[in-house]
């Protein structure tokens, strides 16, 4: 099922040509109304008329989250205030937050967006669809809220937290369409067992999960635990929040939505572009923004780029589920190690609860990496003699992975902190 089939199927040589129309039209803007865009073009000698071509992108420079702050709050804004309508913000935890704004055609837009998205998973009017991302300044809640409307689904905007009262209504409500973190699904998925509800009570079909990396191990786990079609969905406040990406019912990579943005994939070291297929960091310019629009902005995020077709008839390339953020790469004695692959390694050992955090230090001048993991309860009133196999299996299972050596913990039922948002998954004392 599409939202809007011309726009997502549309041929390929007429997205390109629509592209460059659009690209030529939003750098003209932020040359003539954003100093600091027009103040980067000029140091490198290129005016609007420079850009000709969609190759022709890369003579542009790029936007980092450095810029936002340096322009903070709104001196990265393409229009007068009065024209902003909303305000958001990222949820970065140091220093001032990244601050965004969108006018009435960029809300409308993101209810376009999320419209898409949300018509993935399979919402229509008749749909009963809970939102459980937080509301405010983070741009999950209220994303998925004006794309559910949109639709004309039945909303709950229950933001996060609560858990019971999330389950009882979602029980009673009959919903159909979760939407969270896949860390707040895990929460939701205990609760249910503490409340000694099954999954058949429910009336679960799919679930939109994002705002944090999850593995492919930790889909099948929500898939399974709740009966449902779990569905990756990406996208970041600066940009525009939830809806730039989402997963199909193909589940084979995340359909970005290009007839609003242009993704390029580069070396975030040398940053030069990488060939399809290869990961590096994904790179993205805004074509339809009016309030912010972002040229060739450094996501920090990890993914590969793909433009082969895909069996739902959409044309739009997909990028692969993403692996994590150039900062949150771990380097533990020479090995990148993403937590996402710590967490792959630990769902396929089968026997551990999907619930850990990850602790690094240096001893000696050496990387030390220490994994706590829950477990059930059953294993854990289980003989020590059993609880050092498991201990042994999985740092097994994460050396066979990673090649890396790793202290493992088993830690008791409900140790580790649970997470309404985005989890905490890694505390790394060697920074301190
Ligand atoms: O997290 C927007 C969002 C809300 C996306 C709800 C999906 C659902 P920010 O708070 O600005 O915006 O954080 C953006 O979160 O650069 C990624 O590092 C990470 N992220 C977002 N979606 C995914 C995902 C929202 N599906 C940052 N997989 C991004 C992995 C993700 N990481």
């Amino acid at each position: 099922m599409h939202w809007n089939k011309t726009r997502e199927c549309m041929n390929r040589e007429q997205l390109r040509s629509y592209q460059l129309e659009k690209l030529k039209e939003t750098v003209d803007r932020v040359y003539h109304n954003v100093p600091s865009y027009r103040q980067k073009m000029q140091e490198r000698n290129i005016i609007p008329e420079d850009i000709n071509s969609l190759e022709d992108l890369q003579l542009l420079p790029f936007t980092t989250k450095q810029d936002l702050r340096d322009n903070y709050p709104y001196d990265m804004f393409a229009v007068p205030l009065e024209e902003i309508i909303r305000i958001h913000a990222s949820s970065g935890t140091t220093g001032k937050p990244t601050v965004v704004g969108y006018t009435r055609r960029d809300i409308a837009n993101w209810a376009e967006l999320m419209a898409r998205c949300l018509t993935m998973a399979g919402a229509q009017r008749d749909s009963v669809v809970q939102i459980s991302y937080g509301y405010g300044l983070f741009t999950g809640g209220l994303g998925f809220h004006y794309g559910a409307e949109k639709i004309g689904a039945l909303v709950i905007p229950i933001s996060g937290g609560n858990t019971r009262r999330q389950v009882m209504l979602m029980r009673d409500l009959k919903t159909e369409i979760l939407a969270c973190t896949p860390s707040y699904a895990l929460c939701i998925i205990e609760t249910l067992e503490q409340m000694g509800l099954n999954r058949q009570e429910l009336n679960l079909k799919a679930g939109i999960f994002g705002a944090e990396p999850w593995s492919e191990n930790m889909r099948a786990e929500l898939e399974e635990k709740l009966g449902i079609k779990a569905l990756d969905i990406y996208g970041l406040s600066e940009v525009i929040g939830p809806g730039v990406a989402c997963e199909c019912t193909e589940q084979r990579g995340l359909h970005i939505f290009e007839d609003f943005f242009i993704p390029e994939i580069i070396d975030p070291v040398t940053e030069k572009p990488l060939p399809e297929g290869q990961a590096g960091e994904l790179v993205i310019t805004t074509i339809d923004k009016e309030g912010l629009p972002v040229i060739r902005y450094r996501t920090r995020d990890i993914a590969s780029l793909s433009y082969e077709p895909c069996a739902c008839g959409r044309t739009h390339a997909r990028i692969s589920k993403l692996l994590g953020r150039t900062d949150d790469m771990l380097i533990i004695r020479g090995v990148n190690v993403f937590p996402s692959q710590i967490e792959s390694a630990l769902m396929a050992t089968g026997v551990v609860e999907p619930h850990y955090l990850i602790i690094v230090d240096r001893v000696n001048n050496l990387d030390t990496i220490e994994v706590l993991v829950e477990v059930s309860e059953t294993l854990f009133a289980d003989e020590i003699r059993k609880l050092e196999e498991v201990r042994k299996k999985i740092a097994s299972e994460i050396y066979s992975t990673l090649g890396i050596n790793v202290n493992v913990k088993l830690v008791e039922p409900y140790t580790i902190e649970r997470s309404e948002g985005k989890a905490k998954r890694v505390i790394d004392k060697r920074k301190i």
